[in-house]
């Protein structure tokens, strides 16, 4: 039996009324975004109670969550020490399929409402290099029917149509998720969509809706067996709802309200004028590695991040692609040490208790690889600098599209254009199959595919993960 260290919530929940909203109640915004809700109240006080919605599935577990009063448990877990932390900011739950489709813009509309935050992933914000995408089948269907949304961006304008009819004023909505100015993507988005609705509340938009960007940071895996036990053992009761996760959190957020917002620096955000080297720092040091690990690493059998730290192969090459492919492309204030940044990743990344899922990290490539890995190697090809390791994780992630590791297991392929994604991945191989991946310009940027160097050097990649093998590949990517 673990030694649990068990804390609580200190603020007074009888306080609390639904002045936040977050969209996406999954993994991640329990352990990171409400658990800097719950602790802003302890630090700091208000009344900032939070409503959690899920879109379009979910509904037992919000329900389960009413019946608990809310509450649930964080375990921030690593292999020293286990802390569980109850929390208490959650005042409320919206499940359109349960509680109709005008609970949310409702809400939304609602003058006490002054911050919705988001964690819908990636393709929850329906981009399409960067503009929204008017033709991704939930937009095009909410156009039509705007005033029941199933979107969340129609979610979002259907509320701000309706608080602007009530006369309630401005309101911040938040992106969560890991994109590059995620808040400026959000705010492209709803106000694209606005516009194709009523250029009036478009512009109305625009002038009283805040959108700060963020750079969300703490490595939260799907809740699996191993995560379930560990909260009953927490918690006293296989009933409870909880996550787990690792110890080690962040956030730094635009400071850009428009509006009264909890005190989520007493919490311990770092709230700056300019998100974005924080941002590209987070996205390619820490994401773009677990990327590479991803879909290397399940090619090559290890089934969690934490494994993949166990090779040394893998752990050499995570470390050299951080300094010698990701920090230099990064212009960071002068108080960050990147040094000390990759040291600390591969800490986080060897953190057993996780169980962190290669094929997790794998799902929605589509969706992950331009921020990820494309942008630093556009810079690099800029610069005439190496990118070997780069290269070799896109490779990466066109042979993981085989649905095979060397081993045989089978690989899932999870991603909004799996469909196109297989279909070209059984109908092509080699020098065939990287060409008409390439050709998908939703993913691939047509600057970066017309460079010769850039093809070549992704062919020669892929080429040395289906002659070589994967290990060996990366082994002589390193040596490069
Ligand atoms: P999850 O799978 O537990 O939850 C995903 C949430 O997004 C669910 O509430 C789901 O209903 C919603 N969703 C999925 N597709 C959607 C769509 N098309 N439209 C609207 N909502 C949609 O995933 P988790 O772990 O909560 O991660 C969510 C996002 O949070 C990630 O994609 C990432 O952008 C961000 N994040 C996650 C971290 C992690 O370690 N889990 C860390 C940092 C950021
Ligand atoms: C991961 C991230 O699933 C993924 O794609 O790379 O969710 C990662 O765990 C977080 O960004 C860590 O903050």
């Amino acid at each position: 039996m673990s030694n649990i260290i068990q804390e609580s919530w200190s603020h007074d929940r009888s306080h609390l009324k639904p002045r936040v909203l977050h969209i996406g109640f999954g993994a991640f915004s329990r352990a990171h975004t409400l658990r800097y809700l719950d602790d802003a109240l302890d630090k700091s006080g208000g009344d900032f109670g939070a409503v959690v919605a899920r879109l379009n599935s979910g509904a037992d577990e919000l329900s389960a969550l009413d019946a608990q009063d809310h509450e649930y448990l964080v375990v921030e877990a690593d292999d020293d020490e286990i802390r569980a932390r109850r929390i208490g900011c959650v005042v409320g739950t919206i499940n359109p399929g349960r509680d109709g489709v005008d609970a949310l813009p409702d809400l939304i509309a609602a003058k006490d409402l002054c911050l919705v935050t988001l964690t819908i992933t990636e393709k929850g914000y329906c981009l399409r290099n960067g503009k929204l995408d008017a033709e991704a089948p939930a937009i095009s269907a909410d156009l039509k029917n705007a005033q029941t949304p199933r979107s969340a961006i129609g979610v979002l304008v259907e509320g701000l149509r309706r608080r602007r009819e009530a006369g309630a004023g401005g309101i911040t909505l938040m992106a969560c998720d890991n994109l590059p100015e995620n808040g400026t993507a959000l705010r492209e988005a709803v106000v694209d969509y606005a516009r194709l609705l009523d250029s009036a509340l478009a512009d109305w938009i625009g002038e009283n809706v805040a959108f700060p960007s963020t750079m969300v940071d703490r490595i939260v895996p799907a809740l699996d067996e191993a995560g379930k036990a560990l909260i009953a053992e927490a918690s006293g009761s296989s009933a409870t709802i909880g996550i787990v996760c690792e110890p080690f959190l962040q956030w730094v957020i635009e400071d850009n309200f428009a509006g009264e917002r909890p005190d989520f620096a007493a919490a311990g955000a770092m709230l700056v004028d300019d998100v974005r080297p924080y941002e590209e720092m987070k996205l390619r040091m820490l994401n773009g590695s677990h990327s590479f690990l991803a879909y290397l690493g399940a090619l090559a059998g290890h089934e969690t991040i934490s494994d993949c730290m166990g090779d040394a192969v893998f752990r050499k090459a995570a470390r050299t692609l951080m300094m010698q492919e990701q920090a230099p492309t990064l212009s960071v204030p002068g108080d960050v040490d990147l040094d000390a940044y990759a040291d600390a990743l591969i800490a986080r990344f060897s953190n057993s208790r996780l169980g962190h899922r290669t094929q997790q990290i794998a799902t929605d490539g589509s969706q992950k690889l331009p921020q990820r890995l494309l942008a630093p190697i556009a810079n690099h090809l800029e610069r005439g600098e190496p990118w070997a390791l780069s290269a070799l994780g896109v490779a990466g992630w066109m042979a993981y599209l085989g649905g095979k590791s060397e081993k045989g297991e089978a690989l899932k392929l999870s991603d909004p254009l799996a469909e196109r994604l297989a279909e070209i991945a059984s109908c092509n191989e080699g020098d065939d199959l990287v060409e008409a991946l390439l050709k998908l310009d939703a993913i691939f940027p047509p600057a970066l595919v017309g460079n010769e160097a850039f093809v070549a050097g992704i062919n020669e990649s892929y080429r040395a993960i289906t002659e070589q093998g994967v290990r060996e590949a990366i082994a002589q990517a390193c040596a490069k």
